[in-house]
């Protein structure tokens, strides 16, 4: 069998429609705005979001910095969840380069941080404190079992910074994974944001890039953070091109990795020494523990690649799976087998 790699949604390749776009892209340099695959991409992008502009940048990572840098002058706070990508993957970026102070609050199970404990974040009038500037979400919440943030929650967080004239950002690096699951348009859930950033290279399948959503104004601002950065791309559209097919043909079928998640999931709760609460899978990643000391994840994982599948141990008990175009029932079905009888030989 080939290789089954669950280690994340980012391992896709592009499709054979992106390959072909980008092999076509009208191109011209994209600092001077000249190109006209990134522009028409940024215009779909931003209507898919209801948002009046956006902008390609070169990843998740970078679709998060600028926008914090545009939000937050040196000094200032964001409020964010101890489980966000931002905060424990991102290498510290908003401090690194922008002077800019995290707090951090627990992320609840289903990737929310309460409203109570939000309030409470929020900093008064004091020479003592760092000036409270922004909130940011993420959706799906890739460390909380890719769950799935309801537009009732964000629009409750939305009234809350707004009240106190905060800012509030998404990571929406799996946005239309949330869409999809909740059954609603992505719109609903970007509405009451102001900034967004989603990825065109996770299970939307094209190979590189992210999209920051937001007011004209905004991405104005946020165009010069992204130049600071050096993510000033030139033929751009090479890029662009994929992310167009990514998002015309690659949304509705994330249904189908939901799909195989949840077969994913039922397949590992009949496994013993493995446990996994199925339940909680609403969208594309799963987690699961090891209860059983005799092994490490690590151990596990390495035994599995010899089979051919990948997974990724992510604790000292846990492991993560991620399901995406290029997996099917059938590699699921394989998987949960070859999990089973590694587990059956330790
Ligand atoms: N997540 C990656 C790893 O970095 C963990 C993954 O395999 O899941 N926001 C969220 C919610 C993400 O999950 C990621 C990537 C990013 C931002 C960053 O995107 P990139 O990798 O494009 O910088």
């Amino acid at each position: 069998m080939g290789t089954i790699d669950l280690r994340s949604d980012t391992v896709t390749l592009p499709t054979p429609a992106m390959r072909e776009a980008v092999y076509r892209a009208e191109l011209g340099d994209d600092v001077f705005g000249e190109d006209p695959t990134t522009n028409r991409l940024e215009k779909m992008a931003a209507e898919r979001m209801g948002k009046e502009a956006a902008l390609l940048v070169v990843s998740g990572t970078m679709g998060n910095l600028v926008c914090t840098l545009t939000h937050c002058r040196r000094g200032e706070e964001v409020i964010l969840g101890d489980r966000s990508h931002t905060f424990l993957y991102e290498a510290g970026g908003m401090s690194t380069l922008g002077g800019i102070h995290p707090h951090t609050l627990s992320n609840q199970p289903d990737g929310t941080m309460r409203l109570e404990d939000i309030e409470g974040a929020i900093r008064g009038n004091n020479v003592h404190f760092p000036r409270t500037r922004l909130i940011c979400l993420e959706n799906t919440h890739n460390r909380c079992y890719g769950s799935a943030l309801t537009s009732e929650y964000i629009g409750s967080v939305a009234a809350l910074a707004k009240e106190h004239g905060l800012s509030v950002h998404l990571d929406g690096a799996r946005i239309f994974n949330a869409a999809v699951a909740l059954g609603i348009d992505v719109k609903e859930l970007t509405a009451n944001v102001d900034s967004l950033s989603f990825c065109l290279s996770k299970g939307l399948s094209a190979p590189v890039g992210s999209v920051v959503c937001g007011s004209s104004e905004f991405i104005a601002e946020a165009r010069r953070a992204r130049k600071v950065l050096g993510g000033g791309m030139r033929q751009a559209g090479v890029i662009a091109a994929a992310g167009i097919k990514a998002l015309e043909e690659m949304v509705d079928r994330l249904a189908e990795d939901h799909e195989n998640a949840r077969r994913l999931a039922e397949g590992v709760a009949g496994i013993g020494g493995l446990s996994i609460e199925p339940a909680k899978v609403q969208t594309n990643i799963i987690y699961f523990e090891l209860d059983e000391e005799r092994m490490t994840p690590t151990e596990l994982v390495t035994e599995l690649n010899k089979t051919g599948v990948k997974l990724l141990a992510v604790g000292p008990r846990r492991l993560r799976a991620v399901t995406h175009y290029g997996i099917s029932a059938k590699d699921i079905d394989l998987t949960v087998k070859a999990l089973g009888e590694v587990m059956k030989a330790a």
